[in-house]
């Protein structure tokens, strides 16, 4: 689990990175799309779902909002994200499998733009925050 030291990682390299987000939460989106095609069902209903299209640029940003607030609410993510959850599970019924991919695809992202600022004691946190937020996530699937 998250220790202090992560929480505290976590937190300043979203301050750092969080003007970025959008642009971030596009790349990532993008660049799962592309690599993943499988994860393309559940965005059928888009007009475009080529890489940067406007509908994914803008789910891009939805979905870092989503991290944003898990961010403030890394100290009870499960009871933080339990709408989120409810929401995936139940009404997008998105198969979990599917946050590990976009964590996977957001750290190739957070690295490639952050080469400096993303060093192993980073990529050590946010892995473990990214998990531990696709668990959260997954809390309501059970
Ligand atoms: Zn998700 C939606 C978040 C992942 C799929 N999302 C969504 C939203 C949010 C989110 C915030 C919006 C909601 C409302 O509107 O209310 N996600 C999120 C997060 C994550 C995610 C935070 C991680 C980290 N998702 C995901 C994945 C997938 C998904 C991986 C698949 C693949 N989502 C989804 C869908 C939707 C969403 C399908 C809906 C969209 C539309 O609308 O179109």
């Amino acid at each position: 689990s998250l220790t202090a030291k992560d929480k505290n990682t976590v937190k300043a390299f979203w301050a750092k990175i969080s003007p970025n987000a959008a642009a971030i939460g596009a790349d990532a989106f993008s660049r799962m799309l592309a690599v993943y095609p499988q994860t393309k069902t559940y965005f059928a209903h888009w007009k475009d779902l080529s890489p940067g299209s406007a509908p994914v640029k803008k789910h891009g940003a939805t979905v870092m909002g989503g991290v944003a607030d898990a961010v403030a609410k890394i100290d009870n993510l499960t009871a933080g994200l339990l709408n989120l959850s409810e929401l995936h599970a139940f009404t997008l019924r998105v198969d979990p499998a599917n946050f590990k991919i976009l964590a996977h695809n957001m750290l190739v992202v957070l690295a490639i733009t952050f080469p400096n600022d993303f060093t192993p004691e980073v990529h050590v946190s946010m892995d473990k925050f990214l998990s531990a937020v696709a668990l959260a996530l997954s809390e309501k699937y059970r």
